[in-house]
């Protein structure tokens, strides 16, 4: 069995839900009292760019006042023994502030927005955005987020880090968000797969996976555990 060496971890909304983020699906989720495709889709942003832009800046003024916590910094902490790289489909910070040093953002980031007409020109903007905001060439800006319906222009770097990882750890994704959730597809076949969920949801993807081990729980009680569970590992 090969050393593990290189840890893909696959994160979702639940990693920062003990940091006092609220998560998509659940009770009270982000997505309850919205129509996904109001706020999170280029329809929405047509229709209505006011009730979009104002989504987008009520979660980013919360994303102030919340801080890691302890799965973020575990999942930083580990880069000591191992070549780590998070995949995350949030678009908060707390990774990077918690200290981890190799982010991919699947679906985009709060604090960046881009030219509705270049999405190669991506500025940082912690603060409102509003209609009038325009970026040098004179054109709207808006969220640098993926909505339903848009490419994941970070998939392919996604892809080829999974394809030569020794292991990879899931937190806190209900992994039905494609193609993200079928990102475990692309990692070697005989490799562990630990996932980290209170309500762990088994997609077709992981229904193939031959060495999936559960951990149900909170990320801040469970990764810490599934990392013990890693370096037990020959
Ligand atoms: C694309 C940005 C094509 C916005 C997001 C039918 C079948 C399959 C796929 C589709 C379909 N119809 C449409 C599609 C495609 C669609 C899709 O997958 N839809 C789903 C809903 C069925 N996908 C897309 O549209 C993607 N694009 O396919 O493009 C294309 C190709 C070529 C050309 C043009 C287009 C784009 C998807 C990206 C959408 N943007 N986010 C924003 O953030 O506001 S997705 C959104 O969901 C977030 O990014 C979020 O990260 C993601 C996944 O959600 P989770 O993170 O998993 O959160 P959730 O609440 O679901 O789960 C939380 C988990 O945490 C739970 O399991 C819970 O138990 C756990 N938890 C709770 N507490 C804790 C915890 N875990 C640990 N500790 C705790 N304390």
């Amino acid at each position: 069995m090969k050393k593990i060496k290189k840890i893909c971890v696959l994160t979702g909304a639940g990693v920062s839900a003990e940091s006092g983020i609220a998560t998509f699906r659940g009770a009270g989720g982000l997505w309850e009292g919205h129509d996904i495709m109001e706020v999170a889709s280029p329809q929405g942003w047509h229709r209505n760019p006011e009730l979009v832009l104002e989504f987008y800046n009520q979660r980013r003024r919360a994303m102030k006042n919340v801080v890691p916590n302890k799965a973020h910094y575990t999942i930083a902490e580990i880069e000591k023994n191992f070549e780590v790289v998070v995949i995350t489909q949030n678009i908060d910070d707390l990774h990077e502030r918690g200290g981890s040093t190799r982010v991919i953002h699947l679906h985009g980031e709060l604090n960046k927005v881009r030219s509705v007409l270049n999405g190669h020109e991506i500025y940082d903007w912690p603060g409102d955005l509003h209609l009038g905001d325009l970026c040098p060439e004179g054109s709207q800006l808006r969220p640098h987020i993926v909505w339903f319906g848009e490419m994941v222009p970070m998939l392919e770097p996604a892809i080829r880090e999974m394809n030569n990882a020794d292991c990879v750890l899931i937190v806190g994704t209900s992994m039905q968000v494609y193609p993200a959730a079928s990102l475990t597809a692309y990692a070697p076949g005989n490799i562990p797969i630990c996932y980290v969920d209170p309500n762990p949801q088994i997609n077709y993807e992981l229904s193939r996976a031959n060495r999936l081990k559960i951990f149900k729980g909170p990320a801040t009680v469970e990764v810490p555990r599934a990392f013990e569970y890693i370096q037990s590992l020959p």
